[in-house]
């Protein structure tokens, strides 16, 4: 094996394989390797305007906001700050699209739209990585390998469905709602914007929807892609803008249906606002998932998961494996594997081919994150977080775990969005199961054993929308994803997904 060498001695490491750094790396040695930056042309205009009835357009108040890059602090472009007369432009756009083009279009003929928009996807498929990576801080092997292939093949699938909808709900009749209203997190901007647009559209619905603040740059990319396909005017219109902007596109009479991702908190406000209409809702919002490995399980694929399930998208997934609970006789091996594994992980340039954690999304972020750092400790818990330096700008954290957590910390409480780890430890399965659903989420959860009727016992008993067994975070548009309890209802993907899209006669 190569030998470590520290950066601190050295700025160079010794050991190089095939001419590249050798493959152990400490995060903090980061600046010691050689760079392998991602070299795609995001093409950034440096003014992005709002999409209303198929063209860009300036916001009604004048104002922009910056788009800052998380990395290092610098602005990406400025980008149009919506408001209400924009949302009112925008839905009256959307309903003149649905009533005179788009819900009137055979199936057939929406498919080759959406057919085309994903080809345009794949098309620019670098671009938008990069572009994604800029906006999110989220490392460039995820945007290139995860959020952009996912997000074109939400609209090949969904483009598979738009001429068979009548097998949405054999026996019934099914029709577009009309005008739908969306808003989307910060997390995965491009993918939830599919996750989104897809199924909507291929139904016959128009869309009004609004990125987070944090993160609207591939939301007007993906704009530019609809202008490209030829998409009627109207049928999809992006408002960038403020959470009030949000608010007003949720509460708008319009809307026929409105779909929300985002926080527990945001999404009852939002149901408090809509409460008392008729409008049709779908939420996806918090979980706090328990990763459950049992001492049968294979102990170095279960660590691998468990390294994917918190530190993917720096563990700002909603459906993250926040919680690992591990059986007491095999605790301190998995978790001395554990933190053997976090040391080779690199911290840092998220558009270096080969970081493995990359940037939070924003400084408010990294202090909510940093405050429950604070919390864990405090409460009694012990932190432990892999040795090394972290770039000097830009919002970094370190991997981070917690051993010595029980039921009752607020880490294994609350939904931390970061890359932080509460580690419980339980005996049997009962008391597996007990601790995992011991929360007001339920939007996810995994388990690790050799005994597949253990398998089925656990998924059975577990209240989580998705299950992953032997494995996490493992995701395609024909499989439905969505919560119970407070982590929201309505389910996305799938057949499932486009009932919530439709009415049915
Ligand atoms: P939020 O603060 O809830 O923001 C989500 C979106 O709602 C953003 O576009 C935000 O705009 C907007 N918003 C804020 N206040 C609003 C209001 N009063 N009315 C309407 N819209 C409003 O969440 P976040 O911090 O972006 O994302 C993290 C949360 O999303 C986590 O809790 C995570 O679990 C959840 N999430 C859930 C899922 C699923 S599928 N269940 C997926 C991803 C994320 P601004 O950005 O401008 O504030």
């Amino acid at each position: 094996m190569p030998t470590l060498t520290s950066a601190k001695k050295s700025p160079r490491p010794a050991a190089r394989v095939h001419g590249r750094p050798a493959p152990e790396l400490i995060f903090g040695d980061l600046w010691a390797y050689d760079p392998a930056p991602e070299t795609a042309d995001p093409k950034l205009k440096p003014r992005y305007e709002l999409f209303i009835g198929g063209k860009f357009v300036a916001p009604a108040s004048g104002k922009y906001f910056d788009s800052i890059n998380p990395a290092n602090e610098q602005k990406i472009a400025e980008m149009a700050l919506g408001g209400a007369a924009d949302v009112e432009a925008a839905y009256r756009a959307a309903q003149k699209a649905q009533e005179t083009v788009w819900g009137k279009m055979p199936g057939k003929e929406r498919a080759k739209y959406l057919f085309r928009i994903a080809r345009l996807l794949q098309d620019r498929a670098r671009e938008f990585a990069v572009a994604e990576t800029m906006d999110n801080g989220k490392p460039i092997k995820e945007t290139r390998d995860f959020d952009v292939p996912m997000a074109a093949a939400h609209f090949f699938y969904h483009a598979g469905w738009a001429d068979k909808l009548e097998y949405v709900a054999p026996g019934r009749k099914v029709a577009p709602l009309g005008v739908v209203g969306q808003v989307i997190p910060w997390n995965f901007p491009l993918l939830m914007l599919s996750w989104k647009i897809a199924p909507a559209i291929a139904m016959g619905n128009c869309v009004v929807i609004k990125p987070a603040t944090n993160t609207p740059l591939t939301a007007v990319k993906l704009a530019e892609i609809f202008q490209d396909a030829g998409l009627p005017p109207g049928v999809v219109n992006i408002i960038t803008g403020p959470g009030s902007t949000g608010g007003l596109l949720m509460a708008h009479p319009t809307a026929a249906k409105i779909a929300f991702t985002g926080s527990t908190e945001v999404g009852k406000v939002i149901m408090r606002s809509v409460a008392g209409t008729e409008k049709r809702m779908t939420m996806e919002l918090g979980g706090k998932a328990a990763n459950i490995v049992f001492d049968d399980a294979p102990l170095d694929q279960a660590v691998e998961g468990i390294i994917n399930g918190i530190f993917f998208n720096q563990g700002q997934v909603c459906c993250a494996g926040s919680r690992l609970l591990v059986q007491e006789s095999v605790a301190d091996r998995v978790v001395a594997k554990l933190k053997n594994r976090l040391r080779t992980l690199r911290v840092g340039d998220p558009l270096d081919k080969n970081t493995d954690v990359g940037a939070i999304v924003s400084r408010d972020q990294l202090a909510t994150i940093q405050g429950y750092l604070d919390i864990g400790v405090k409460e009694g818990c012990k932190m432990w977080q892999p040795a090394g330096r972290l770039p000097t700008k830009g919002f970094y954290l370190p991997p981070t775990i917690f051993t010595g957590v029980t039921q009752s910390h607020r880490i294994a409480r609350e939904e931390i969005f970061g890359p932080v780890l509460a580690i419980i430890t339980f005996r049997t399965v009962e008391e597996a199961v007990e601790k995992a659903n011991n929360t007001p989420y339920g939007l996810s959860a995994g388990v690790w054993t050799d005994k597949g009727s253990r398998i089925l016992k656990m998924s059975t008993e577990l209240k989580a929308g998705v299950v992953w067994a032997n494995t996490f975070n493992k995701f395609d548009p024909a499989s439905p994803f969505g919560g119970y309890k407070e982590s929201g209802f309505g389910r996305e993907g799938g057949r499932q997904g486009l009932l919530d899209y439709c009415q049915l006669a």
